[in-house]
C-alpha cells in the first residue's frame, strides 16, 4: 500500500517540554484520567470533508492542497481518499471518524449510479475498518451542495426534491448502519429562508420534522440503535436557519415528538454564530437530557461566519470536558473536529500540526476539567448558592404545593429580602488558580 503522508511516521506523546511539532504534549491516549482512558473519553474523530476532501477553496480563490490522491478518475480518487483516511487516522490515532455521503464517493450522474458508488466505497471503507478497529461516529447525507437544494431539502418548495434528499437520507442511513455508526446526524444546511417574501415557513417547518420522522422509522427499521443528531447552527448558508441554537432545536424536537429519538450535535462555531457561548450550548443540552455528540471547533470573533479553526483555546476546551464528564461522558458521541486548516497551511505537515493542535487541547482541556471538579470549590460555592432551596418553603415550590397566595402571604409576613453575592470574579479567578497553579 503507497502512502499519502510518506515522511510522517506515527505521532507519539513526548511531553508538554518537547519541542517537536510531530508529536503530542498532552495527549497520551492510554493515560488515565479518573480512571478511565483518555482515548475513551475524548472519543476524537476526523472529518472527512474537511480533512480528506477541501482543498481550502474560498470564494476568493482555488484549493491550495491538492485532494486528488494521485488520481483524476473520482472513483479511483475516492478510494485512495478512503486509504489515505486511514493512513492519516492511524499516524494520528484517531479512532473514529465521520463523513457526508458525498465525500466518500462523488455524486454521479443518476441517484441509482451515485448509490452504486457509496456501495464500492463502503465496502472499502468497512474493509478497512476490520483491518485497524477504526469506527464510524456518525454519518450524514450533502443534501445542500448539490444546486437542487438550493431552496431547502426537507424545507424545500419542490415535493421532488423533497422526494429526492428522502431518498438520498435512506442510503445514508444504510451505510451507516453497515459501517456500525452511532450516530447519524442532522445539520440543516439549507432548511431556512433568505427571505419571508417567498416563504411558507409553518409549511416548512412541519416537513422539516416530517422528514426526520421517515428517517428514524426507517433507521430504526433497519436495525440503526444509535442516536439520531440534530446540530444547530443559526445561519450561513441561509440568512435564516431553522435549527437556530441548542433552545431552538429542543422546542422543535418536543413540538414534533421526535424527541425519544434525537439528541443534539453541538459545534462551538456554531454556538458563536448564535450568540451563545460553546459552554452554553453544552450546559443546556446537558440539562435538558439533549446532550449528545460534539463537533469540536473554534471561530474566530473578529469574523461573522463559520471559521471552522481547529480548537486550541484551553478555556472553553476545558469548560466543554467538565459538562462531558459531569454528563457521565460520550455513550454514542465524541469529539469530531469538524476543523479545516486555514487556506494558507498548505504543507502535508499541517494537517497534522492542526489536529495535533487540537487534541493537545482537549486532552489538556479533559485534564484540567477533572482537576476543577475534584477541587471542588466552583461546585460547592453553586450548591451554597442554591441552598436555600432546601428549606421548607424552598421544598414546597419544588413539589408545586404552594400557590401565589400563600406565597404572597408569606412575603408578607417576611419583608424585604437581601440576596447574596454571585462572587463571579472569585470564581474566575479560581479557574485560572486551578488552571495555571
Ligand atoms: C457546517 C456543519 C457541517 C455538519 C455536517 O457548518 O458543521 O459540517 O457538521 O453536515
Ligand atoms: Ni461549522
Ligand atoms: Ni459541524
Amino acid at each position: 500500500m503507497s502512502e499519502f503522508y510518506p515522511g510522517i511516521s506515527k505521532i507519539a506523546y513526548e511531553g508538554p517540554q518537547s519541542k517537536n511539532a510531530l508529536a503530542f504534549k498532552y495527549y497520551q491516549a492510554n493515560e488515565l484520567v479518573a480512571g478511565k482512558a483518555m482515548k475513551d473519553h475524548l472519543k476524537f474523530a476526523m472529518s472527512y470533508w474537511h480533512t480528506m476532501v477541501s482543498g481550502g477553496a474560498d470564494m476568493f480563490g482555488p484549493g491550495t492542497v491538492d485532494k486528488k490522491y494521485g488520481s483524476d478518475d473520482p472513483m479511483e480518487s475516492a478510494k485512495n481518499k478512503a486509504l489515505a483516511s486511514f493512513e492519516l487516522m492511524d499516524k494520528l490515532s484517531i479512532d473514529y471518524y465521520c463523513f457526508h455521503d458525498r465525500d466518500i464517493a462523488p455524486e454521479a450522474e443518476t441517484l441509482a449510479e451515485s448509490n452504486a458508488r457509496l456501495d464500492i466505497i463502503s465496502d472499502l471503507l468497512l474493509d478497512l475498518q476490520k483491518k485497524t478497529g477504526k469506527k464510524l461516529l456518525w454519518g450524514t447525507a450533502n443534501c445542500f451542495s448539490n444546486p437542487r437544494y438550493a431552496g431547502g431539502a426537507g424545507t424545500s418548495p419542490e415535493v421532488d426534491v423533497f422526494t429526492f434528499a428522502a431518498a438520498q437520507i435512506k442510503k445514508a442511513l444504510e451505510i451507516t448502519v453497515k459501517l456500525g455508526g452511532r450516530g447519524y446526524v442532522f445539520w440543516g444546511g439549507r432548511e431556512g429562508y433568505e427571505t419571508l417574501l417567498n416563504t411558507k415557513m409553518g409549511f416548512e417547518l412541519d416537513n422539516l420534522a416530517r422528514l426526520m420522522r421517515l428517517a428514524v422509522d426507517y433507521g430504526r427499521s433497519i436495525g440503526f440503535t444509535g442516536d439520531f443528531y440534530v446540530e444547530p447552527k443559526p445561519k450561513e448558508p441561509t440568512k435564516h436557519q431553522y435549527d437556530f441554537d441548542s433552545a431552538t432545536v429542543i422546542g422543535f424536537l418536543r413540538h414534533y415528538g421526535l424527541d425519544k429519538d434525537f439528541k443534539l450535535n453541538i459545534e462551538a462555531n456554531h454556538a458563536t454564530l448564535a450568540g451563545h457561548t460553546f459552554h452554553h450550548e453544552i450546559r443546556l443540552a446537558r440539562d435538558t437530557g439533549f446532550f449528545g455528540s460534539i463537533d469540536a471547533n473554534q471561530g474566530d470573533m473578529l469574523l461573522g461566519w463559520d471559521t471552522d479553526q481547529f480548537p486550541t483555546n484551553v478555556y472553553d476546551a476545558t469548560l466543554c470536558m467538565v459538562e462531558v464528564l459531569k454528563a457521565g461522558g460520550f455513550t454514542n458521541g465524541g469529539l469530531n473536529f469538524d476543523a479545516k486548516a486555514r487556506r494558507a497551511s498548505n504543507s502535508l505537515e499541517d494537517i497534522f500540526y492542526s489536529y495535533i493542535a487540537g487534541m493537545d487541547a482537549f486532552a489538556l482541556g479533559l485534564k484540567l476539567a477533572q482537576k476543577l471538579i475534584d477541587d471542588g470549590r466552583l461546585d460547592e460555592f453553586v450548591n451554597e448558592r442554591y441552598s436555600s432551596w432546601n428549606n421548607e418553603l424552598g421544598q414546597k415550590i419544588l413539589k408545586n404545593q404552594v400557590t401565589m397566595a400563600d406565597l404572597e402571604k408569606i412575603a408578607l409576613a417576611k419583608g424585604d429580602v437581601k440576596v447574596g453575592s454571585g462572587r463571579q470574579e472569585n470564581l474566575e479567578a479560581i479557574l485560572n488558580t486551578v488552571m495555571f497553579g
